[in-house]
């Protein structure tokens, strides 16, 4: 039988995660073909080793995954170099960027399948019927071309109750990378924190988010015993003491964020999770002050934008408002969680004034939610559309004359690997004044406010800096902060929502 690499290209300079998207792909194919992990994070050539295994002649298939931006630059010349030197590869791409890109991915001419959403059974069924000539146009969560070329996308899948999938294969991958050695990595939650993901999908949908396109409205999450079991395993086994949860949306339900508080917290372990305002907003003030006694230190919030209208364009949904947003902060000072509020910058309006003015609101809006509670963490992202068809949002955004790369190799291109960033969106309706007004402030309040999961920037480094910025910050002037970048730059400041969490 045919063997499988499974690639995860590099997706951080530094701290790297367990490689969980590509973790649960093995664990869909394991006992059944053989397998090995390359990560791109812990090679130094991974290519080199890719191609070393291909010269064997016992692989055939690769599944890669691909997240937006970092992960590109080595899947897309990987692959086409791979499909050029060893032509019968069969090159199967999943992840986020080529379920919402799949037309792009596959016009490349050098990807054979995108599996679409999750690859649990769609990755081993294909390859059954791959490897024993069996038709696979039936199989669900596939896209693929047809012999005339066409673009074909079969049906959607349920999605599959999260406790039947089996368990992932860690051992497996301790013995290509040790655990504790590559993925255990120091952050202020602890000294080896584990990315653990514990529910996929998310019940929303947000038109700027791209868990939407991929997921549908939908949630399914393994149980809190599940989740308990799998973490315990890997504190006694490797020694982890922090978690961060990488769900889209942690806590969509009360009861299953109580029940796993309740067993976690004999653990002694911090933890990091996500979530939405409304929902957390309804938890009863004992869940909160349970969470907060497991471990739970810090949870990050969509709060997007103060202003209920941009809510409204941005489909938020549910019940969160500027007011919401502002007392939540508020009541997470009494359990001492701190809120983690990221804001979207930069959405399309009629004319640049109202743009701008947009923006600037939101500025005073944020500093009315630090002055509800200083501590409430605050990530700044600049609107960056992604292809969620039928929303209006996107509809506007298409109308403006914004286009995603009609080619792959174009998303390699520096300016769309800064779009992927949200930091520079290449949206028509935004000027460069605007987005240079967005960082302005974003370098003042981060020195105003140094992030809290900064380890470099503590102690008198955080004074000094939170001195220099204060009077900028107070007096509103945010124009050209250079004294601050250099200080960021010298003491390489980290953007958790850049560089992890
Ligand atoms: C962990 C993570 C990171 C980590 C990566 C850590 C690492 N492993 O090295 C870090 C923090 C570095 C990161 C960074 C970024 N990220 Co990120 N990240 C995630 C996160 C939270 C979890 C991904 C994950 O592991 N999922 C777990 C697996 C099990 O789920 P899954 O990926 O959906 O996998 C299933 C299917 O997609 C499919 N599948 C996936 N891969 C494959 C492969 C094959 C072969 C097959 C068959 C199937 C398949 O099957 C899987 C199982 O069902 C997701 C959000 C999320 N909750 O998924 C965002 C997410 C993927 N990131 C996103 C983005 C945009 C980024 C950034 C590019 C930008 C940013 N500012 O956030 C940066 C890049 C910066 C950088 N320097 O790398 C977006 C993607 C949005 C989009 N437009 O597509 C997401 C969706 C967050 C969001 N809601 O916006 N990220
Ligand atoms: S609530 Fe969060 S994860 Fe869910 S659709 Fe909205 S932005 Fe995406």
């Amino acid at each position: 039988m045919n063997k499988v690499i499974l690639f995860n290209p590099r997706s951080a300079v530094a701290k790297h995660r367990v490689p969980n998207a590509i973790l649960n792909i093995a664990a869909s194919v394991n006992g059944i073909f053989e397998w090995v992990v390359v990560d791109g994070n812990c090679e130094d050539d991974p290519y080199a080793r890719i191609r070393g295994l291909l010269l064997t002649g016992a692989y055939k298939y690769i599944g890669i995954t691909v997240m937006p931006g970092p992960q590109t630059k080595q899947a897309i010349p990987f692959s086409k170099k791979i499909k050029s030197e060893f032509p019968d590869t069969v090159m199967i791409w999943g992840g986020y960027f080529p379920t919402n890109h799949y037309r792009t991915v596959l016009e490349s001419g050098y990807v054979d399948f995108v599996i679409n959403g999750p690859g649990d059974h769609a990755f081993p069924q294909l390859l059954d019927a791959l490897e024993n000539n069996k038709p696979w146009e039936l199989i669900k969560n596939l896209i693929y071309r047809d012999a005339q070329g066409n673009i074909i996308k079969s049906t959607k899948a349920d999605l599959i109750e999260q406790d039947t999938l089996a368990p992932l294969p860690y051992d497996e991958l301790n013995e290509m990378y040790p655990i504790r050695q590559h993925y255990l990595g120091k952050t202020w939650l602890g000294s080896h924190t584990l990315a653990y993901h514990s529910s996929i999908g998310c019940p929303f949908t947000c038109s700027f988010c791209a868990v939407v396109p991929t997921y549908e409205a939908r949630w399914k999450a393994k149980s809190a015993q599940r989740v308990y079991n799998d973490i315990k395993y890997i504190r006694d086994t490797w020694g982890a003491n922090a978690i961060e949860f990488h769900d889209n949306n942690f806590f969509v339900s009360e009861k299953r964020a109580v029940d796993f508080s309740r067993l976690i917290t004999p653990e002694k372990m911090n933890w990091w999770g996500m979530a939405r305002i409304d929902t957390m907003d309804r938890f009863h003030d004992e869940s909160l002050a349970q969470i907060r006694e497991a471990g739970c230190r810090i949870i990050f919030f969509g709060a997007e934008s103060g202003n209920d209208t941009v809510l409204k364009q941005l489909d938020k949904g549910g019940t969160q408002s500027g007011e919401m947003i502002l007392r939540f902060a508020e009541r997470m000072k009494k359990f001492d969680i701190i809120p983690e509020y990221s804001f979207v910058l930069g959405t399309p309006a009629p004319t640049p004034e109202q743009v701008m003015g947009q923006i600037e609101a939101e500025i005073e809006f944020i500093r009315k939610v630090k002055k509800a509670n200083p501590n409430t963490e605050i990530v700044l992202y600049t609107y960056s559309p992604v292809p969620a068809e039928g929303s209006e949002l996107f509809e506007q955004v298409q109308a403006s004359g914004f286009s995603f790369p009609k080619k792959l190799e174009d998303w390699i291109d520096p300016q769309w690997e800064s779009f992927d960033l949200r930091k520079n969106p290449l949206t028509p309706w935004l000027q460069p004044e605007m987005i240079q007004k967005i960082r302005d402030f974003e370098t003042v309040l981060n020195g105003a406010y140094p992030t809290v999961s900064d380890l470099r920037v503590t102690g008198l480094r955080k004074k000094l800096l939170q001195k220099m910025s204060a009077l900028r910050y107070h007096t509103n002037f945010y124009r050209a902060p250079y004294e601050i970048k250099f200080f960021h730059r010298l003491w390489k400041y980290r953007q958790p929502e850049i560089q992890g969490f």
